[in-house]
């Protein structure tokens, strides 16, 4: 009978301490899992407010410096983030090092260092692309409302995408790129009637202008899930998703081209066209397409529209600076791509003839000034442990700041965080 009982006090004991032992073991790693999720939640936060710091340098030391400017060029400190940040907020000795380089004796600061974080940042701008609030809302003008128009026709020009508009979406329904272009514009924009425009974009010359006219009737209500146009400003980019013939595959491909920042873009200064120094590689296509003549050959056009891309990419070079300074590069680059090339990169194949693109055309689109950067996009990730926290924020610098840190000082009221997303 007693060697029963202990029997069962031993059975029962066991259970217990494997239940108890499981326990800790998951109350652990909880722990764990609860410590680098701060970790990485106020690593990613301190990066962003180093992003901060270096927006606000580059306004007080570069922007506003004329001569600086015309010494260097448009420089943009943010772009280099990539390259330092990650070193100085891994290790204190790499600040130190860094600091050293400066002639700073960092060796007596402590605490610098996020510990075992690793970060990433991915700095970006809007400037270079199509803004559709220049096209919505009640305020919008009919040429801005064209261009806007005309560089999205140009953008989707490229015969690599003709699948998309080939293929019939989720509700059967087939849409061309001009009506495409037009739904995303409509969708948005206070009127009921269908935005005309006269594309400029090659292969769109016979449709230009035409197409279908009249109100606005794209039947977002008549699906399982039934909506009404907006008519006003998107105010996200995945909004577009709502507008006829946009899906998946067209936010894939364009979504990255697009922008609803600054909402409100002020048209005198140019700020519905796309800014030279934010335009990047992968857009240059489009500007190829929007600059050729109309009677262009259409294989020509498409092989000079790739040859142009890589020579973009290879005049950005390493350190992502904007590929073409001004419209006229842009027209003498294309005039004889290969020529360039074989300079930039020498032995790369290159046989693409070269074609006159009508500046006075892509200066419709193309703002030149010399104006610093408004719109920062920051992508930033940190990682620890096993967690990992991203976090997408968007700066304007032209957005009233209603929380500065000396509200006396009028020159901390702009600039603000539009947007901000942690994932
Ligand atoms: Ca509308």
């Amino acid at each position: 009978m007693a060697l029963i009982i202990t029997l069962l006090a031993l059975a029962i004991l066991t259970t217990l301490l494997t239940e108890f032992s499981v326990q800790t073991n998951v109350d652990y790693q909880t722990a764990l899992n609860a410590r680098d999720e701060l970790r990485a939640e106020l690593a990613a936060r301190s990066v962003l407010d180093i992003g901060r710091l270096i927006i606000y340098l580059q306004k007080k030391l570069l922007d506003g410096n004329r001569q600086i400017r015309q010494m260097l060029g448009p420089v943009n400190l943010m772009d280099f983030a990539p390259m330092f940040l990650p070193a100085i907020a891994e290790s204190t000795n790499e600040f130190k090092d860094l600091a050293a380089g400066f002639g700073i004796d960092a060796s007596a600061i402590k605490g610098i260092g996020l510990g075992p974080v690793r970060i990433e940042i991915e700095p970006d701008s809007d400037d270079g692309r199509i803004n559709l609030s220049c096209a919505g809302g009640r305020t919008n003008q009919v040429a801005t409302q064209n261009a806007i128009l005309d560089t999205l026709v140009g953008v989707m020009a490229d015969p690599r995408y003709d699948r998309l508009f080939e293929l019939a979406d989720a509700n059967g329904q087939f849409s061309d790129r001009l009506t495409t272009a037009r739904a995303i514009i409509d969708f948005s924009d206070a009127d009921e009637v269908i935005v005309q425009g006269t594309p400029l974009a090659t292969g769109q010359a016979a449709t230009a202008g035409s197409g279908p006219a009249g109100p606005e009737d794209y039947r977002y209500d008549s699906g399982d899930d039934p909506y009404l146009p907006k008519n006003n400003k998107y105010d996200s980019v995945e909004e577009v998703h709502l507008a006829k013939g946009v899906g998946d595959d067209f936010m894939m491909a364009f979504g990255d081209f697009l922008t609803v920042y600054p909402f409100n873009p002020s048209v005198s200064q140019g700020g519905c066209k796309l800014q030279i120094t934010g335009i990047r590689g992968p857009l240059v296509p489009m500007l190829v397409y929007l600059g050729a003549p109309q009677n262009a050959n259409r294989n020509e056009l498409t092989l000079l529209a790739g040859q142009m891309r890589i020579l973009g990419d290879k005049r950005s070079g390493l350190t992502g600076t904007p590929p073409f300074s001004n419209v006229q590069e842009l027209v003498d680059a294309a005039k004889d791509p290969c020529a360039e090339l074989s300079t930039l990169a020498p032995g790369t194949a290159c046989n693409v003839a070269g074609m006159q693109l009508d500046a006075a055309k892509l200066k419709q689109f193309i703002d030149e000034s010399d104006r610093p950067r408004r719109i920062y996009r920051l992508r930033v990730s940190a990682a620890a442990g096993k967690v990992r926290r991203r976090v997408t924020a968007i700066w304007d610098n032209e957005l009233f700041n209603p929380h500065p840190i000396n509200p006396d000082d009028a020159s901390q009221r702009q600039g603000f965080w539009q947007y901000y997303r942690v994932e």
